[in-house]
């Protein structure tokens, strides 16, 4: 069996495979799973067994995942790992998330900002993500993302602070950290570089793969009722139905892939993934693209443009550069293009002939929550449209295709739920070229990590 093949040249990928962990350790002390036998083992779905084209593939989760879209990899990272990676975040939120200090650092620096931002996924993820230079500085560095209830909003000016009873406290308000963890030498930069990373992409298929992104999220745990009783607490930290893909787009076909770490255990109560098995074959619905209207045709990001500070002294990028481009600075920075309805059009740089072919598989919940999701542990609605919930243990790794439709409901434990995440995707050498209208493109021209 070839491994020279490319991701997309694998039919797609798995049913619920949970893999036995064998005793191997790379030498960097990551675990891999030299399964290439191996398989079954006490997964949530039915893929295992042979099939008309196992031989087509160099290992039983290699297979796994080409059938249903993801696999789940128990014990990939060790417990000395997982503490790490715990501890070196809740030290970078002290240290750097909201202080008066400053790197000047190129790559994965830290920013300090007097604003305090959010990060949603319901309707409002336009106004949150699509207006913001704070996001878009954040795919070399490690930025900071809060709860929208941890946040307070002067009605006067709409300046954000963070409310006073979580600054004590910083790493209780925060949704996420990202996008650039893995640049930043320590731990997440060990872990991303290591060799069960490499081996495990290659494994699937992966010819040139490189990791545009990296973030931790926090899932926090419930939060008190009783100042809170007009909220909806159904929605906190709920990431909606969504694809990887549409926010991490590849051409002439996607290759997103994305590596889902557990910091702690997860369950269908702290807000585990839930999947829909088969998803990642039905094409990308959405992607998620830098607005022409805001950006002007270049679509190459001014900074300063929305918060009108001075770009005049900063060369190539004035806000003018663009000949024959109207900008409104005013229009959102990023916005949604729906694939499920657009008639598409080959001479698009975006639009690929695999999209042409898969567009017509709109689903009621994109971007929410199916109907009747809940309550918890019954969650009807989920199991209604096709959802499988993957809990696991701390240190299980869950894989799964950028085009693989998941989600995940509120925390309704009182500890926080964490989980450090990698998306990676083909690189040039593979003929694959990063979209120029993704959200995430580092600055001048900088690559993104080789695995
Ligand atoms: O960790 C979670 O709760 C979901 C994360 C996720 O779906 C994503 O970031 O794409």
């Amino acid at each position: 069996m070839s491994m020279m093949r490319s991701a997309a040249s694998y039919k797609s990928w798995a049913r619920g495979q949970c893999f036995t962990p064998s005793s191997s350790k790379t030498n960097d002390g990551f675990t891999i799973d030299d399964s290439s036998s191996s398989g079954g083992g006490g997964g949530s779905g039915s893929g295992s067994g042979s099939d008309d084209n196992s031989s087509f593939y160099p290992s039983e989760r290699c297979r796994a995942f080409d059938t249903v879209g993801y696999i789940h990899l128990p014990q990939f990272a060790s417990a000395d790992v997982v503490a790490s990676m715990k501890t070196t975040m809740e030290q970078l939120v002290n240290d750097e998330w909201m202080t008066s200090s400053s790197s000047t650092s190129t790559t994965a620096s830290s920013s300090s900002s007097a604003a305090v931002e959010t990060f949603r996924t319901d309707d409002k993820q336009v106004d949150a993500q699509g207006r913001s230079d704070y996001f878009l500085d954040s795919a070399t560095k490690i930025h900071y993302f809060a709860e929208p209830y941890a946040v307070h909003t002067d009605k006067n000016n709409g300046s954000t602070t963070l409310k006073e009873e979580y600054r004590c406290n910083k790493v209780t308000a925060l949704n996420k950290a990202g996008h650039g963890l893995h640049l930043r030498p320590g731990i997440f930069h060990e872990y991303t570089t290591s060799t069960a990373i490499s081996t495990l992409l290659r494994e699937l298929g992966y010819v040139d793969p490189v990791v545009p992104q990296s973030m931790y999220i926090f899932k926090q745990g419930r939060r008190s009722t009783s100042t809170n009783d007009d909220a909806d607490l159904d929605m906190d930290g709920v990431v909606t139905s969504h694809q990887d893909s549409t926010f991490l787009s590849t051409t002439p076909h996607q290759t997103c892939i994305g590596l889902w770490l557990a910091l702690d255990d997860a369950t269908i109560n702290n807000g585990c993934l839930w999947v829909r098995p088969g998803s990642h074959d039905e094409g990308i619905r959405r992607q998620f693209v830098r607005n022409p209207k805001h950006f002007g045709c270049s679509l190459e990001y001014q900074h300063g443009k929305n918060n009108n500070e001075d770009t005049s002294n900063d060369s190539g990028r004035s806000g003018d550069s663009n000949e024959g481009d109207t900008v409104n600075c005013a229009a959102p920075q990023m916005i949604f293009r729906d694939l499920t309805t657009t008639t598409t059009n080959n001479d698009e740089s975006t639009t690929t002939t695999d999209e042409t072919q898969r567009n017509n598989n709109a689903v009621p919940w994109e971007g929410k929550l199916p109907e009747n999701s809940l309550p918890i542990p019954d969650c009807p609605g989920l199991y209604k449209a096709g959802f499988v919930p993957l809990p696991c243990k701390a240190g299980d790794l869950l894989v799964f295709a950028g085009a693989l439709d998941h989600l995940s409901l509120a925390n309704y434990t009182s500890n926080a739920r964490h989980t450090f995440q990698l998306h990676c995707v083909e690189g040039e050498g593979a003929g694959v070229v990063w979209s120029k209208e993704n959200w995430l493109q580092y600055p001048n021209g900088v690559p993104f990590m080789k695995l």
